[in-house]
């Protein structure tokens, strides 16, 4: 199945307004003159930039995307933000159970699929992450703890259309360390293996790779089977190293 990449900017808890809308201007300038390219952009913002943001590329092929949303659609939720915010916002996309907010706010899996299911209603593209430690991968489970938070974070009524899966090993995440292309390819092969029966038209379902990818080594990790794209945090925040990345695919 020819699967178009995606790659894709998240930018965490980085980025005041003036430096934000230069990279996103920057970025909606590169996709407008590139013409047709072998990948869809995206970038996804911290919450308060996503209106002035959205502006700032109205009129491009980027797209935008939020880094988290809430399982409830509005209501008494101190804090939380809705799929219909993001919508609202221009979002298409929103990040879900990346493996800081699974540690830093204990998302359970549970609470991923919740949140998928809220944004799928809301006509949003849920990219759910997924991905082992290192004492995971060290004690031979790294199939298995995938197998898990696939089983347990993919909602009912995910699609190919609407569901985008991120595996990111947790050991490489802005650590620097990459995992081997060997390795991708073995857990990118094993996770399409288990999207059978989770995600409809599954072969034609997105896997991205994420973890401490640069310009250095995207090509070869971009050119591994079963990679369609990638999730990018620090060399995100760069316009030409987020660019380089893209146009390596
Ligand atoms: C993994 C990735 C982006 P980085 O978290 O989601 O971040 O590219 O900085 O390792």
């Amino acid at each position: 199945t020819a699967r178009r990449k995606l790659i894709a900017g998240n930018w965490k808890m980085n980025g005041l307004k003036a430096d934000g809308l230069a990279l996103a201007s920057d970025l909606a300038g590169r996709v407008n003159g590139a013409g047709a390219t072998a990948f869809d952009l995206l970038i996804c913002p911290p919450f308060p930039l996503l209106f002035p943001v959205a502006d700032a590329i109205a009129g491009s092929a980027l797209a935008l995307g939020g880094q988290d949303c809430a399982a409830k659609t509005s209501g008494a939720h101190t804090g939380d933000v809705a799929p219909t915010m993001l919508t609202d916002a221009g979002c298409r996309y929103v990040i879900l159970g990346h493996s800081e907010r699974r540690a830093d706010h204990g998302e359970s899996d549970a609470l991923i699929a919740a949140k998928a299911a809220a944004a799928h209603a809301q006509g949003l593209i849920a990219i759910i992450c997924v991905g082992e430690t290192e004492s995971q991968r060290d004690a031979g489970q790294a199939n298995a703890v995938v197998s898990g938070q696939l089983a347990g974070s993919i909602p009912a009524g995910a699609t190919a259309a609407n569901t985008v899966i991120a595996y990111e090993p947790v050991w490489a995440i802005g650590t620097g360390k990459t995992a081997t292309p060997e390795d991708v390819r073995a857990v990118h092969a094993h996770i399409r293996a288990e999207l059978e029966g989770k995600i409809a038209d599954a072969g034609a379902a997105k896997i991205l790779y994420g973890g401490s990818v640069k310009p250095s080594n995207a090509a070869e990790l971009m050119a591994v089977e079963n990679v369609d794209g990638a999730l990018v945090g620090g060399a995100s925040l760069k316009a030409d190293d987020f660019w380089a990345i893209a146009t390596s695919c």
